[in-house]
């Protein structure tokens, strides 16, 4: 067998790194899951529809790093991009999204490092969601961990068209006709 110091020490570091942001994922979802409970024990309804998690995959961080221009390195990555480790919560009604982002932003076990309010600011492209880039802290064996998460907050509607022009975005390699940029942008108008 080779044996491959270096490039063992890499893999090791990637999954330590990787292991944080699901662990960071994983308390997050359970908070949130805990709020809608505790919502529906309070007023007997929920403003969440489901929530989504997901850590980004090598191929798509590698890429985005390249995209901004950054050395892919680990250190680079933890410090750069904000999103690998991201939730994304479904509300029924635009109302609900302000009412989680809310809650979220009270929270004291939570340390809101910026946000992004594309529910009233639509994006050009018509895209609405509101993102919020969170530090949350992991308690290891090796003592406590700053994790940054991105949690985006929009309604099922919202979240629909988003998944739809993502698809088209690589359908049409980020070049999309003028005609189903119009399309888009009226179904956008129309959520
Ligand atoms: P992917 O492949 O979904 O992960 P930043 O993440 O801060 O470096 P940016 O663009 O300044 O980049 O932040 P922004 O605008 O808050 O976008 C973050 C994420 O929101 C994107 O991540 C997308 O998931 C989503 N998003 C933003 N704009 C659009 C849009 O016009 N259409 C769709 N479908 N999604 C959007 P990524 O890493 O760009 O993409």
């Amino acid at each position: 067998m080779v044996y491959i110091p270096n490039a063992y020490s890499q893999l090791d570091q990637w999954n330590s790194v990787m292991f944080l942001y699901e662990s960071a994922l994983k308390a997050i979802n359970t908070k949130i899951e805990i709020l809608n409970e505790e919502f529906i024990h309070m007023y007997g309804h929920t403003p969440i529809e489901h929530i989504k998690s997901r850590v980004k995959t090598p191929d798509s961080i590698v890429k985005k790093m390249k995209r901004n221009g950054y050395e892919v390195t680990i250190e680079n990555m933890v410090e750069k991009l904000s999103d690998i480790a991201g939730i994304r919560i479904i509300c029924q009604f635009v109302e609900d999204i302000e009412k989680v982002a809310d809650l979220i932003q009270k929270r004291s076990d939570i340390e809101i490092k910026s946000e992004k309010d594309y529910i009233r600011h639509m994006k050009d492209s018509g895209y609405r969601s509101y993102h919020l880039i969170v530090y949350y802290t992991v308690e290891t064996m090796n003592g406590p961990k700053r994790i940054q998460v991105e949690i985006q907050i929009r309604t099922m509607a919202m979240d629909f068209w988003a998944t739809i022009e993502h698809s088209l975005q690589y359908k049409y390699k980020a070049n999309i006709p003028d005609h189903i940029r119009e399309r888009l942008s009226a179904a956008a108008k129309a959520i």
